[in-house]
């Protein structure tokens, strides 16, 4: 079969897995990374494809629909959708006419995802990808997190556990540095969940991989024994979601469960271990008043983060947090159109310097 892959912009890990094994099964798969509409429908005419398969999450869905709706003017072919925004709502992509893969894109096809044997082909998006893409890559050892935040889509996806073994990711990582791979950045959800794992796997990354690297942790999963292993194993930084510097909206508000001094105690051995701390925070809470950011900026003060990288909330599809704010009920009303307006913005603002003095007042 001849399929056509559409994605936005960037590099995408959970198409690559799915290009890989389709590849595998003796497919021709053509990738469209979509930098220009226009220009790359017509090359799709071009391929004539028997299939094509457009990738979304929440914050791109709009585009893929029109995507869609522009191929299927000119052209008769199947299309299939799916990644993250299809499987939480289906419906916004089948009332449109077009066909829904509910979760992993492999098992669709008749496959098992098994990341440890099918690598995902980066080798199609990096083609298109300035260098630098080649250099610094996204890394996944393990797959789904057992916590729930009620402002992150996780538990709406219904992952299982997947936790990759140490070797299986030693060895495509093996394969990624001699091809030019030079930094990576471990996009688990939750890189330190596993102790025992994390202990094995930092021993054969530190002795055949090496490359400096920056991944998620969390605060109740970092000790100084872990942040000194990663930092002999050449971890540069460690990136935490905080979100809040109030306990009050964490706990009742984001369901997260960390004490202030719990936090303290994990970016204090971070900095001791001389690893650089990126944590996140989230503007536009519910309950957020002047007090609360205040409270918020006092606290990180004394993390000593390198990075503050602020977002706006999202309210993306089924989060627990939207019954406070704007709600499912207006997700409803506008036929989910316009989750878009509220899951879009990215920003990464460096509030601190590394000094840790302010760029604000307070
Ligand atoms: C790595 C990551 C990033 C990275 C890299 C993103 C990238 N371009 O690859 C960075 C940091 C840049 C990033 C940015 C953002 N991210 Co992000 N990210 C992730 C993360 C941690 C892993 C994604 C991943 O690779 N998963 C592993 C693969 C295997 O799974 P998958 O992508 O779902 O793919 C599988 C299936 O969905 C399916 N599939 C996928 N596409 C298709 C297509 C077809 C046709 C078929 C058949 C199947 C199929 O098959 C795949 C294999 O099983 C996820 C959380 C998570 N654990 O998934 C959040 C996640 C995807 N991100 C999320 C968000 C909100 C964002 C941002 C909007 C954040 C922000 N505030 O700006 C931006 C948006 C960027 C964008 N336009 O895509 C949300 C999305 C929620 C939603 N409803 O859309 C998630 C789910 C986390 C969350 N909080 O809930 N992200
Ligand atoms: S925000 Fe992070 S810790 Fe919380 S549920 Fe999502 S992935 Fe897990």
């Amino acid at each position: 079969m001849r399929i056509a892959f559409y994605c936005k912009d960037d590099f995408n890990l959970g198409v690559a897995y799915v290009i890989a094994y389709l590849k595998s099964k003796g497919n021709e798969v053509r990738l469209f990374l979509e930098h220009n509409e226009n220009t790359s429908v017509l090359r799709q005419l071009k391929f004539s494809p028997d299939l094509v398969c457009i990738s979304c999450v929440t914050a791109n869905v709009e585009w893929g629909i029109n995507l869609a709706k522009k191929i299927r003017k000119i052209s008769k072919v199947k299309i299939l959708f799916g990644g993250v925004h299809p499987t939480l709502c289906p419906e916004t992509i089948e009332r449109e006419g077009f066909e829904v893969c509910l979760g992993d894109g492999i098992s669709y096809f008749g496959g098992t995802f098994e990341p440890d044997n099918t690598w995902p082909d980066r080798e199609i998006f990096l083609r298109e990808l300035p260098p630098v893409h080649r250099a610094y890559q996204i890394f996944m050892t393990g797959f789904g997190c057992p916590f729930k935040c009620s402002y992150c889509n996780s538990q709406n996806l219904h992952r299982k556990l997947i936790r990759r073994s140490a070797d299986g990711c030693v060895r495509e990582l093996e394969y990624l540095k001699a091809n030019g791979l030079k930094y990576v950045l471990f996009v688990d959800d939750i890189f330190t969940i596993n102790r025992s794992w994390l202990i094995d796997f930092l021993r054969s990354y530190r002795e055949n991989i090496n490359l400096p690297f920056t991944c998620f942790g969390h605060t109740k999963f970092i000790d100084k024994e872990i942040a000194t292993l990663l930092r002999n194993s050449s971890c540069e930084c460690v990136w935490l979601g905080i979100q809040s510097g109030s306990e009050d909206i964490r706990k009742n508000i984001l369901n997260r469960h960390e004490t202030n001094e719990d936090i303290s105690n994990a970016c204090k051995v971070i900095k001791d271990a001389k690893l650089k701390l990126m944590i996140d925070h989230i503007f536009d809470l519910p309950g957020e008043t002047y007090e609360s950011l205040l409270e918020s900026f006092r606290f990180y003060k004394t993390l000593r983060p390198d990075v503050v990288n602020c977002y706006e909330l999202l309210y993306l599809p089924h989060a627990e947090i939207n019954k406070f704010g704007h709600s499912e009920a207006k997700y409803e009303a506008d036929g989910g159109r316009n989750y878009n307006k509220y899951a879009k913005s990215f920003q990464a603002l460096p509030l601190f310097c590394n000094q840790g003095n302010s760029l604000s007042t307070g």
